[in-house]
């Protein structure tokens, strides 16, 4: 077997403009990639390339401009259908993000087929996005929630009941691929095929885990995935929702307007089919072609690579913070994707992120959207590092030092 080509992190690193700035007279060390990645030249010159010589709105027009805008926006559908190995492009719906896309599965089959007495089945890693949406429809249905538990610290998923929890009124199942507080990655192919068997309906939220390791919605084996651009070297205000094709064909429409129509009177419409049903209004069109040049940039490296290295990194920061004394360092000891959460004694984690970006390094503080796991933690914030395939071994030691500065300054 041929060796894969070694890859050359830092010639990538080149295709980032903004990381090459001064931050408060020091070198920006960008680790706040979980909640948005930067984006790399490709991907500006790919909406730049749009606006400047395709921009039309697209499906509506007879005229040349509209028909470059219009086979963009379905490439880029086609290409997201492949980077998921979903069957088909009408598989794939366009929206605002993994919120946006978890939103609409509860919009639509959730409120159709839920009832008193069902049970969504959710875990206790979940952001808000892939909570409160499901508390409101359980709130209006009359269904109930229950949660897979979480062991302690390393915030894997306790399995053991999982088969007669599901076997206990579930008829939906939505967990998150990748947790942004605790780095865990859970088995969500084992998970759904179990969830098949007792006949639940699935979703996954993938907002961590698409742009770091290689996603096969077939192979998963999900009915719903949700992810957004913006966190996979994409723009921001754009995401992907696939949905199954045999379940979006009977789903109800998500929002009305243009587009999702197919034939409309004053009294009735009759709906176009999926993905169109669900994607009422002039769509994101920049947005599409913006991840479409991020789908490419990112397959070039390979997730697997990407993976790698990210966890790499995380393994690495991890070791070296737990240098700190008394620190407490979230997520599995073996596994972890490429991020970690940590608390310092005596330090709070809003006051430490603000000293750290005096020196230039971007981290992040609060619950990150995790209330009940930060209740559950017994913590009221944590600091959080994440990483992409553009951060190095170097940042991570820049890291270390600028946080022990602080810590000696802290007093803590
Ligand atoms: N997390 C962070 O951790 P949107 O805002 O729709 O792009 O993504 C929401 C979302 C859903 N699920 C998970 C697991 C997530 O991590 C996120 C976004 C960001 O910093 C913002 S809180």
């Amino acid at each position: 077997m041929n060796e894969p080509k070694p890859i050359d992190w830092s010639k990538l690193r080149g295709d980032f403009p903004i990381l090459g700035q001064q931050i408060n007279g020091h070198p920006l060390v960008y680790f706040d990639n979980a909640a948005t990645s930067q984006k790399p030249r490709q991907v500006l010159d790919a909406i730049r390339r749009y606006y400047e010589h395709d921009n039309a709105n697209v499906h509506r027009g007879v005229h040349e401009l509209s028909n470059r805008a219009t086979d963009a926006y379905e490439a880029a559908r086609a290409r997201a259908a492949k980077f998921l190995n979903a069957r088909s492009p009408e598989e794939i719906i366009f929206t605002r993000g993994t919120t946006e896309g978890i939103n609409l599965v509860a919009a639509t089959w959730a409120l159709d087929h839920l009832k008193p007495g069902d049970t969504i089945l959710l875990t206790e890693l979940e952001h808000h996005s892939n909570l409160v949406p499901w508390q409101m429809v359980a709130q209006r249905t009359g269904a109930k929630l229950a949660f897979i538990p979480i062991t302690g610290d390393e915030g894997t998923l306790d399995l053991s009941r999982l088969d007669a929890q599901l076997a206990d009124g579930v008829k939906l199942l939505s967990l998150t691929h990748i947790s942004n507080s605790m780095a865990v990655v859970n088995p969500v192919a084992d998970i759904c095929a179990r969830a098949r068997l007792a006949g639940v309906v699935t979703v996954v939220d993938a907002a961590q885990s698409a742009g770091h390791l290689p996603l096969d919605v077939q192979s998963i084996g999900c009915d719903f995935l949700a992810f957004s651009s913006n966190k996979i070297c994409g723009p921001t205000g754009m995401g992907v929702l696939y949905g199954r094709r045999e379940l979006l064909e009977k789903l109800s429409p998500y929002q009305g307007g243009g587009e999702m129509i197919s034939k409309v009177e004053y009294f009735k419409t009759t709906y176009n089919v999926p993905p169109h049903r669900f994607e009422a209004g002039t769509p994101h069109i920049e947005g599409a072609v913006g991840l479409h040049a991020a789908l490419d940039y990112l397959d070039a490296i390979g997730r697997d690579a990407i993976f790698r290295h990210d966890q790499e990194l995380a393994n690495y920061a991890a070791e070296r913070l737990a240098e700190f004394k008394g620190i407490r360092i979230f997520g599995p000891k073996r596994g972890r994707a490429g991020l970690v959460s940590f608390v310092l004694p005596n330090a709070h984690a809003l006051d430490v992120a603000t000293m750290a970006d005096q020196k230039g390094v971007a981290l992040r503080a609060g619950h990150h959207c995790n209330q009940p796991l930060m209740a559950k933690l017994g913590v009221p914030a944590t600091l959080r590092a994440s990483f992409y395939f553009y951060n190095t071994r170097a940042e991570v030691d820049r890291f270390i030092e600028v946080l022990r500065g602080v810590v000696k300054l802290l007093g803590s």
